[in-house]
């Protein structure tokens, strides 16, 4: 007991001083609760491969995704090739696991095979990264950002690629006690704002009172080129949307330079481009990973994770960024992402279709929907259009229907279905890559107080991997419902 309690300090200590946390505090309290949750992931899954007596694939620590082939094409097929096998033996791990600077458990004789992506080690799931193991278009960049992925919680290298299975959410702060700052703007200040953020999913399900606490909490900062942003490594106090300019994220590997941790604002040893080796490589911070763009933001990670940031993020250019404090981040915006997706894990629990699914599988669906309203008459998806969208009717009523031709060589639209809330359509052109069957469109109301159609949509890339598990019920139904039509080769 004694050892294992001298090691645990001892390791506590070579971070913090890694580290220097500004609030040591806080960062004690991560790091244990990092530990804790490591060491129970890690006896989880432990008894799990024992009790399935088998072992983990080795598709789970090779660097190309499951759905990829090294000598093939990229196949077209909307689903990847069944995998029953390996999601089976995957086991749910119970928290996510820490792949940070500063996580002693991933050091020593117990560092697990890391995996990597592209030539690149894997990190926390992020809004920004998330590496799926059933994408079917996994070929050389990683699946698109998930709408709400930043709620599942982090996991490390060797068990990075379970985030497609376990939907573990992370602690949404319970209280909003502490007070969120405000500082005043000009409508011009508020004008920019909102431009910068308009296109960014991370601020999509603010209400109008959140974003007001929002726009009240953020602050204006201009950055030189060349100036270090974000220090990876550092505790994670803000989070920014780039207005304008461009900032590159880098990831060195570890270990990082003790006296290069919280070293400031300047990139010390390098200043010019003239110094990069690469583009792509910069010889102080390591591996270009990201670059951030206009509209684009960064600095979550830590500040949802309370791990040490992931990566360094420095200014290309002379750049205008917006920040905002850890406490509005976590109050607003968390808890609305939060918010959001129990909403729509209630209408999903109410869903034929997804019954078989568990509760973690139709979380993961709820992260990815985006809903639209749609007027009387007004139409979903087209017949013949090409399709990349799949729908769930969350209200209202709409009716589908299909072009025939007359006798005397008129073309007319008879209806052929009638679809209601709970139910489901457009998964016909993606299972068998082929135009639009038919038109759907919102009904027109008898009654006015009666909801608008209202439809929660699931793109082409998010179709496959989070409804993949249900291909063969809706294949079947839809050679019940529609008869048989062209069906994609599923071969290699
Ligand atoms: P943070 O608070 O950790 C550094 O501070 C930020 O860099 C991080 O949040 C992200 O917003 C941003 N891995 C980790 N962090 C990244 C990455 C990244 N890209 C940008 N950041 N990548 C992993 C590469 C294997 C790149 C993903 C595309
Ligand atoms: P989609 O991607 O082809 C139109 O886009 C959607 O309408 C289609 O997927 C189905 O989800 C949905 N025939 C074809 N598509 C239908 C039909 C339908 N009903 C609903 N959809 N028929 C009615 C079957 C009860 C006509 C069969 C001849």
């Amino acid at each position: 007991m004694s050892s294992t309690f001298d090691s645990l300090v001892s390791d506590l200590t070579r971070d913090a001083q890694r580290v220097q946390p500004k609030d040591a505090l806080q960062f004690c309290a991560n790091w244990f609760q990092s530990r804790l949750e490591e060491q129970r992931a890690r006896t989880r899954d432990l008894l799990a491969s024992r009790a399935q007596s088998l072992s983990a694939p080795s598709e789970l620590y090779s660097d190309s995704g499951l759905g990829s082939s090294s000598t093939g094409p990229p196949t077209l097929a909307p689903f990847p090739r069944p995998r029953s096998s390996i999601r089976d033996s995957i086991a749910h791990s119970p928290f996510g696991t820490l792949n940070v600077p500063g996580n002693a458990l991933l050091g020593g004789d117990r560092t697990p095979p890391s995996l990597r992506y592209n030539q690149n080690e894997l990190p926390p799931t992020s809004p920004l990264s998330n590496v799926n193991p059933f994408a079917a278009f996994d070929t050389a960049t990683p699946t698109p950002l998930n709408p709400g992925d930043y709620l599942h919680a982090p996991s490390s290298a060797i068990f990075a690629r379970r985030t497609s299975v376990s939907a573990e959410s992370i602690a949404v702060d319970s209280t909003s006690d502490e007070p969120m700052p405000v500082h005043p703007k000009t409508e011009d200040q508020i004008r920019r704002i909102k431009a910068a953020i308009g296109n960014n999913l991370i601020f999509r399900d603010l209400d109008e009172e959140q974003e007001t606490g929002v726009l009240n909490a953020m602050q204006e900062r201009k950055v030189a080129k060349h100036e270090v942003v974000i220090r990876q490594g550092d505790v994670g106090e803000y989070f920014y949307v780039v207005e304008s300019g461009m900032l590159h994220c880098f990831i060195r590997p570890e270990p990082l330079p003790p006296a290069w941790l919280s070293a400031g604002n300047v990139a010390s040893s390098v200043s010019g481009e003239d110094k990069f080796v690469s583009p792509k490589y910069h010889p102080e911070f390591g591996r270009n990973v990201l670059e951030c763009k206009p509209g684009s933001s960064f600095g979550e990670l830590a500040l949802m994770y309370g791990h040490p940031r992931a990566a360094t993020v420095l200014a290309m250019e002379a750049s205008t960024l917006w920040s905002l404090d850890r406490i509005t981040f976590r109050t607003i915006i968390l808890k609305a992402a939060h918010r959001r997706r129990t909403m729509y894990e209630q209408f999903l629990s109410t869903v034929t279709l997804l019954s078989s699914l568990d509760a973690a599988e139709r979380s993961k669906i709820a992260d990815a929907l985006v809903s639209s309203v749609y007027l009387d008459g007004e139409a979903v998806v087209r017949q013949g259009e090409m399709g990349d969208t799949f729908f769930f009717i969350e209200e209202g009523e709409a009716i589908v229907t299909k072009t025939q031709q007359t006798e005397n060589g008129d073309v007319r639209e008879v209806k052929v279905g009638h679809l209601r809330k709970g139910d489901y359509f457009g998964e016909l052109s993606l299972l068998r890559l082929a135009p639009r069957a038919a038109t759907v469109s919102a009904i027109y109301r008898t009654d006015p107080l009666s909801p608008k159609l209202k439809v929660a949509a699931l793109d082409e890339a998010a179709f496959p991997r989070l409804l993949g598990p249900l291909r063969e019920i809706m294949e079947r139904k839809a050679g019940e419902s529609y008869g048989s039509g062209p069906r994609p080769s599923m071969s290699r």
